[in-house]
């Protein structure tokens, strides 16, 4: 296959999607063999109760290589907001693709399915969420929920959930689904999952709540650039006070880091390494289906690993307090940059290493 991406381009996206499958740097040739190989997956994408933000985020992210990728890598047969054709001939080329790829093709999902009063809050085409969805997976190989809408049911399901939003899996229960979770979901987490279906022809590993362990294998607590702040009792007590100016740990303006379990402190988004805790705003929870929406923005998780005292350490410029050292810190976000293929767009905000004589004499 031709591929429309630069080949150093094409090469770096697959280099860091192979280590986001926590792959050994080897197997890249693999991946980007499977990637360009002639024999592109059909895939058809339904939209359902959404707000599109999770094809958004994948086709129109600020860099245009993911998207170019992934519609390189696959056979989009139909999807409601790419498509040109509308009305009749969009659905008669739908029940085409699923008759003529029956068996083969990748059913991928974004939005809740409301169940209530028989499905008759979304309708596309004449036929409500709950038909269309059931019919396409009917012939699927496999399906992708992508987006925590699709997964769990996402904002449509809090609270009263007057349409009965639910996510796929609570309706398909005999096709292999994997959940894609994050409102918006990160595109190298859709990415990296379609390359290992296309690399391995199987299914990556699945957490209890059908997603990539590896990408939601760890909590973002686990990896945050506050995270020193955390071990050291430095927390931002309100917006805009001097702990969240210089950067403190932001737990007590409600961050549900330490019960969320996702790759954003690692991987980021949208080339630019920003994620939600970089830029002062506490993660809101939104791959865990119990706490997006869920739980107020401000209230605090439970954490069950050595806890901070609610009453520790208020912010106190003069006392700074003892944790890590900015050179622990730099080392591993170094070691996470690395790992992504991305070291350059981390290191170059942290502090140099000093050298490694010294280096020993601070860790003691
Ligand atoms: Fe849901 Fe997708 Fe949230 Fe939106 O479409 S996961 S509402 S950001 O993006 O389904
Ligand atoms: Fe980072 Fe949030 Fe954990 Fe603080 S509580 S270290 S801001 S993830
Ligand atoms: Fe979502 Fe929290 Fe990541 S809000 S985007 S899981 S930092």
């Amino acid at each position: 296959m031709e591929n429309a991406l630069p080949r150093r381009e094409f090469v770096k996206l697959c280099v860091t999607a192979t280590a986001l499958m926590g792959l050994p740097f080897s197997m890249s040739g693999k991946v980007i063999e499977a990637a360009t190989a002639n024999n592109n997956p059909p895939v058809i994408w339904l939209h359902f109760q959404e707000c599109t933000g999770c094809s958004e985020s994948l086709l129109r992210s600020s860099h245009p290589t993911v998207s170019d990728l992934v519609l390189n890598m696959i056979s989009l047969d139909y999807h409601e907001t790419l498509m040109a054709g509308s009305g009749h001939q969009a659905e008669e080329s739908l029940q085409k693709s699923l008759a003529d790829n029956r068996g083969r093709y990748i059913l991928v999902v974004e939005g809740a399915i409301p169940t209530a009063a028989n499905g008759i809050y979304c309708k596309v085409g004449g036929k409500t969420a709950l038909e269309s969805l059931r019919h396409a997976a009917e012939g699927a190989a496999a399906i992708i929920a992508i987006g925590t809408c699709a997964s769990y049911g996402g904002i449509q399901s809090v609270g009263v959930n007057p349409t009965g939003a639910v996510g796929v899996r609570d309706i398909i229960k005999d096709k292999p689904i994997i959940n894609i979770p994050g409102c918006p979901p990160n595109p190298y987490n859709f990415i990296s999952t379609v390359l290992y279906y296309l690399t391995f022809k199987k299914l990556p590993e699945l957490d209890a709540l059908g997603r990539p362990k590896f990408a939601y294998g760890r909590r973002i607590h686990e990896h945050c650039e506050r995270r020193p702040h955390f071990d050291a009792g430095r927390f931002a007590q309100a917006y805009g006070d001097e702990g969240h100016a210089q950067g403190y740990c932001l737990y007590k303006l409600g961050c549900k880091g330490p019960a969320t379990y996702a790759n954003c402190s690692v991987l980021r988004f949208n080339d630019v390494g920003a994620w939600p805790v970089s830029i002062g705003h506490p993660c809101i929870g939104c791959t865990e289906p119990d706490i997006l929406f869920k739980m107020p923005i401000a209230e605090k998780v439970q954490i069950h690993e050595p806890t901070p005292f609610d009453s520790y350490a208020p912010v106190d410029l003069k006392e700074k307090g003892k944790g890590p050292d900015p050179v622990t810190t730099g080392i591993v976000g170094l070691a996470a940059g690395a790992l992504l293929g991305a070291g350059a767009m981390v290191a170059k905000k942290l502090p140099e290493n000093p050298p490694k004589k010294e280096r020993h004499e601070k860790a003691k």
